[in-house]
């Protein structure tokens, strides 16, 4: 017999969030995944036992876990007297920088959910991030490698339902100094555990990416496990080269999981291989984590450096091929960590000490026992062990929808609750995954997922497109690389230079933007009618 009701789990205003189904909950919870722990409590309790241990360094600017703890309290004043209240979101667009780490947990303290953006995202991706997460408030840094984001902080000022604060980190101009929110360091009440506590976005296949809530409860299952796997303790290092806001750096394990475990993170403001290299000597980095294009740079940077304190090297975001992977193992001392994950939950690695066969050629085991893994064919029938199929899965730390989406989610997910990741793998016997294919409209540009569609929309708003399809095309540096295939109207000057101007005036990110356009009289269709991407890429990736 329970003795009080619970509390119902606190929501976000405004935004409809699928979370688990209560007879799920209750299992995550017995089996010990779901502890009611929030993400930040471990700084608290570090600052205790300790407080003069290095948590953050940039290489100049050092923070302690006591005053990590302090800073947070203090900016959890700043925040509440600008009137920021818990459940209202921000988006958080800051380069590889202390605050980045401090406002996080700040936030985490406070209930104020982050909405993470990537550094290289502009006025066309932030504004929908905006409009989408229902933010009140935008936190950037004033310029970084060359831009200037007080100018997209202005052009969200002129949309109707402006966000209420822009919070610059530098030269604020008109907007609220960041150093003006450390206030008061004083106790911040408990947040529920059942919390929503970030956002982060999906590499999307759809027009626009689509937001993925996660919690305290889970996320912190999911980094406690990543933490373990790699077995991070106190003496590990880690270097931040990737963007702090993804779902990898931020958590597998990432710099939460070093946090989580007592060790030091080291912001890399720079992700060249001379510049990683000198912070490993110079900080005895532990370990790191990179996408296969970075990781393939770092074959062929000078090696002036003393790299002995690397214990492992994680690669993920996008396929390794089995050459590179050999290559790297060959070349360095340190092993190889696979890494296969995804924002909406399920990560998978390969074994620190595991065999090479393992970790040359598959992309890692679901990291929970709590993972219910399905490979699928087209019509969701389980597909015989080694053979490739659509991967599916459910667990507990893999959402059950995105945010206010209840028409992409019927997509998504099935009726029983497993996402349905848009990846063709081969389970094999020992367990391990095989990425061997996409089926979902993306192209994944060295890690960086673009959604075709997205793309495909803005090139049509142009008067003389009449047909566009955007597909990738295999890349010796980037793995693909975007290439847009356009029927055009005659006479209407549509090179590649027009149509570049064209997406860049709309504020799509330069990275987003196609490396490479081909003109055609009419598209390949199949007998649906729909565009055959099959053709065109067999085509254009001779
Ligand atoms: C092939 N494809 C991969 C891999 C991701 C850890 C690591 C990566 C991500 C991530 C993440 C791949 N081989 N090793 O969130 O916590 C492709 C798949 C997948 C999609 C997810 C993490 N690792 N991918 O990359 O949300 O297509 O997360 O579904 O950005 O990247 O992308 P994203």
């Amino acid at each position: 017999m329970e003795a009080h009701a619970q509390p119902a789990a606190p929501q976000l205003p405004g935004l409809d969030a699928p979370y688990w189904p209560e007879r799920f909950e209750r299992y995550y919870r017995q089996q010990g995944a779901w502890t009611g722990e929030t993400l930040d409590a471990c700084i608290a309790r570090h600052a205790g036992h300790t407080p003069e241990r290095i948590a953050l360094t940039d290489g100049e600017r050092s923070l302690t876990y006591a005053e990590l703890h302090s800073r947070c309290n203090q900016l959890a004043d700043g925040f509440t007297r600008l009137g920021l209240r818990p459940g209202d979101r921000i988006v958080v667009q800051l380069p590889n920088v202390l605050e980045f780490i401090e406002t996080t947990f700040a936030l985490f303290r406070l209930g104020v959910v982050p909405v993470f953006a990537l550094p290289t995202d502009r006025r066309n991706e932030i504004t929908h991030i905006v409009q989408a997460s229902k933010a009140v408030a935008y936190l950037i840094k004033d310029h970084a490698l060359g831009f200037d984001y007080r100018e997209i902080a202005r052009e969200l000022q002129t949309l109707p339902d402006a966000i209420r604060h822009v919070i610059v980190l530098g030269e604020a101009a008109e907007f609220t100094p960041y150093a003006s929110l450390y206030g008061r360091d004083l106790p911040v009440p408990a947040t529920d555990s059942r919390a929503p506590a970030l956002i982060t976005l999906s590499g999307g296949s759809t027009a626009m990416p689509k937001l993925i809530l996660r919690r305290h409860d889970d996320y912190l299952y999911s980094i406690r496990v990543s933490a373990s796997i790699c077995q991070l303790s106190p003496q590990s290092v880690y270097l931040c080269v990737l963007p702090a806001g993804h779902n990898f750096t931020l958590s597998s394990p990432g710099f939460i999981g070093t946090l989580l475990a007592g060790g030091r993170v080291v912001m890399q403001a720079d992700p060249s291989g001379s510049a990683c290299f000198a912070s490993i000597a110079r900080e005895g980095v532990t370990f790191t984590a990179l996408v296969p294009s970075l990781a393939q740079a770092w074959l062929h940077a000078p090696r002036q450096h003393d790299l002995s304190s690397l214990r492992f090297l994680q690669v993920g975001g996008a396929r390794l091929s089995d050459e590179v992977a050999a290559r790297l193992s060959e070349s360095f001392d340190f092993t190889l960590q696979q890494v296969y994950g995804m924002s909406e939950g399920l990560v998978c690695y390969t074994d620190l000490k595991g065999d090479l066969d393992q970790l040359l050629h598959t992309q890692g085991r679901p990291m929970s026992p709590l993972d219910e893994i399905l490979v699928v064919d087209d019509d969701d029938l389980p597909v015989a062990v080694g053979q490739p199929g659509h991967l599916l899965v459910r667990g507990p730390y893999t959402i059950r929808g995105y945010l206010d989406a209840p028409q992409q989610n019927a997509r998504a997910f099935t009726a029983d609750g497993f996402y349905r990741t848009g990846d063709v793998v081969c389970l094999r016997e020992d367990g391990y995954l095989v990425v061997t294919g996409r089926h979902k409209d993306q192209v994944n540009r060295g890690g960086e997922k673009i959604a075709a569609e997205e793309i495909e929309g803005h090139l049509l708003a142009h008067p003389g497109v009449l047909e566009a399809a955007v597909i990738g095309i295999p890349d010796p540096h980037l793995g693909e690389r975007t290439c847009a295939v356009l029927v055009v109207a005659p006479g209407q000057g549509c090179d590649t230079a027009t149509l570049k101007a064209h997406l860049q005036a709309r504020g799509v990110a330069a990275q987003r933007i196609p490396d490479q356009f081909q003109w055609l009289p009419s598209l390949p269709k199949t007998t649906l009618g729909k565009t055959d991407k099959k053709v065109l890429r067999q085509q254009f990736a001779a």
